[in-house]
């Protein structure tokens, strides 16, 4: 099974967890370590600890084995422990190799809740974790078996399961393992191969797992356009809550989360003067608004490219130049990509890059960044400088090169600790509530295998839930003021039209 190769110096493994923990003493150094963070952060998430208040005593997710593949931090932690109180077994993963605050990992497993994550996991150990997140192992009682909810982000262990179902299906009707071609790309090799040998062993297992999952909550834009893909051929096989549409969720957390960690990565990365540099983001959507929004209020000078007319009108009503990437490459300073898509910094692009221009991507995947096109430079144009920050020789002659952060995955969580816990207590209680829905409707018919947001009374309560802490004092609206524009004095206040 892939993941043999785990180095059992730095990686402690228990059937229960895989973390990064040295030593003994260092695992408890680590767990009081993860434990005080996450004391702190409890009281940055009030939206998470007024659920577990809601909740007391009622267990609406008893009997619910939850896997999630979602960054392994300390904000993601006091989810855990949330969907725990609630009633729910949990399992965990994170959802990126460089994302993983090793504390945080080390106090879920210490305080019993399985956890299989550490920073810096190669490929192949992070699809060997993601598998063991999947699979609730066999003990002396019970049979191995599956999660009954899927928290995700991203899409990873959504995918897994969907490609190991069909995978199965191949290998039930002629026996062939999933082929391995050239034209794949690393991780596709590590990841069929990986189902290609779970097959060996087990041929129907995803099979099995796949019809015990009553749904998935998905964190972010880009696992929501899988889904939606997946949806729309017809091959989802469980309904999915776009937890990242809620408005409480990408209103805030993309916006407003990036505008505190994209200069957080960024500064624990390079600590570069921002202001004064030429900055250009790729993507002006919710993320490109808010990293644009912190390079300007970091005194960077900062154009964006887009697509789209209506972002790029939305960015010079902010005072933001919109241009081509090709026309100002030779100029910026720093690049950042946020657009969620591929390929918008490709390697003949690098090779006109400033010396020692920062380029960095805050999207979700590393393909946005040419990284396949920057390794045929070969390793010795690769110079690290530090964990997660390299400079590439881009021009031999001249020694000019450009500072890579995170090897081009999402800079804020490999260079620094990804969001705050307040913006993730929005984008958290969403994820209870949807698991919430989700158990409650399993033997019901209400959710198809289709994606769903949540309606807007709950993504009302959220943001109602965030208030206090803040010291807000809402304005409650008259008998007659409600009537005069058509809505109920407790809410909603807008219609689904609303854009915010
Ligand atoms: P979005 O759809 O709101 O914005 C993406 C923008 O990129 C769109 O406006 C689109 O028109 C533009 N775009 C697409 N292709 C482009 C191209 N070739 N050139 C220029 N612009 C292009 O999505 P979003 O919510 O802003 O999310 C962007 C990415 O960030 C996703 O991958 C998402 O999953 C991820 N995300 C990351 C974090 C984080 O903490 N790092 C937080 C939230 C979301
Ligand atoms: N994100 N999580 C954190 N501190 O745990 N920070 C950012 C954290 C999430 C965010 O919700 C975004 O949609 C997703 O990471 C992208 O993978």
């Amino acid at each position: 099974m892939p993941g043999q190769d785990i180095d059992q110096k730095s990686i402690r493994q228990r059937p229960n967890y895989a973390v990064s923990a040295k030593s003994d003493e260092e695992f408890k150094q680590l767990a009081k370590f993860g434990r005080d963070e996450l004391d702190i952060a409890e009281v940055e998430m009030p939206g998470l600890i007024a659920l577990r208040e809601q909740y007391e005593g009622k267990k609406p997710l008893k009997g619910a084995r939850i896997s999630g593949s979602l960054h392994m931090t300390i904000q993601t932690a006091v989810l855990m422990e949330t969907l725990k109180e609630l009633g729910a077994s949990v399992r965990w993963c994170s959802c990126n190799v460089f994302s993983t605050q090793d504390h945080a990992a080390v106090a879920m497993a210490a305080a019993g809740i399985p956890t299989f994550a550490w920073k810096r996991e190669s490929l192949r150990e992070y699809w060997w974790c993601t598998y063991q997140c999947a699979t609730w192992a066999a003990d002396d009682s019970k049979e191995e078996t599956g999660p009954n909810l899927i928290v995700d982000d991203g899409g990873d262990l959504t995918l897994l399961i969907h490609e190991g179902r069909r995978a199965e299906e191949i290998y039930a009707s002629n026996q062939t393992l999933p082929e391995i071609t050239a034209s794949m790309s690393d991780e596709e090799k590590i990841v069929y191969e990986l189902i290609g040998n779970s097959i060996q062993v087990d041929p129907t297992k995803f099979t099995r797992m796949s019809k015990g999952v009553f749904g998935v909550s998905e964190e972010t834009t880009t696992g929501v356009h899988r889904l939606v893909q997946m949806a729309n051929a017809g091959k989802l096989l469980f309904p999915a809550i776009n937890v990242n549409d809620s408005v409480t969720k990408a209103k805030f957390d993309n916006v407003y989360g990036c505008r505190h960690s994209l200069p957080d990565g960024i500064m624990r990365a390079t600590d570069v003067m921002i202001a004064g540099k030429r900055a250009l983001v790729c993507g002006y959507g919710d993320v490109g608004k808010g990293s644009a929004q912190a390079l300007v209020n970091a005194g960077a000078r900062v154009c964006v490219a887009e697509v789209d007319p209506i972002c790029a009108l939305q960015a010079l009503m902010e005072g933001i130049d919109v241009v081509r990437l090709a026309d100002v490459i030779s100029d910026v300073d720093i690049i950042i990509t946020a657009t969620g898509n591929k390929g918008i910094v490709m390697l003949d692009d690098m090779k006109k890059m400033k010396n020692n221009a920062i380029l960095g991507n805050i999207g979700h995947f590393d393909n946005e960044i040419d990284m396949a096109g920057l390794a045929t430079l070969g390793e010795e144009a690769k110079h690290k400088i530090k964990d997660e920050v390299h400079r590439f020789i881009v021009d031999p002659e001249t020694n000019r090169g450009i500072i890579v952060l995170a090897e081009g995955r999402l800079l804020n969580l490999g260079c620094a600790t990804g969001h705050p816990s307040f913006v993730m207590s929005c984008s958290f209680s969403n994820q209870v509530v949807a698991q919430v829905e989700l158990w409650k409707e399993k033997g019901s018919t209400k959710y198809k295998n289709q994606v769903y947001v949540l309606p807007k009374e709950l993504d009302e309560a959220v943001a109602r839930a965030h208030l206090g802490k803040l010291g807000a004092k809402l304005t409650v609206l008259t008998d007659e003021q409600a009537k005069y524009i058509g809505v109920k004095k407790e809410g909603p206040y807008k219609p689904d039209t609303y854009r915010y």
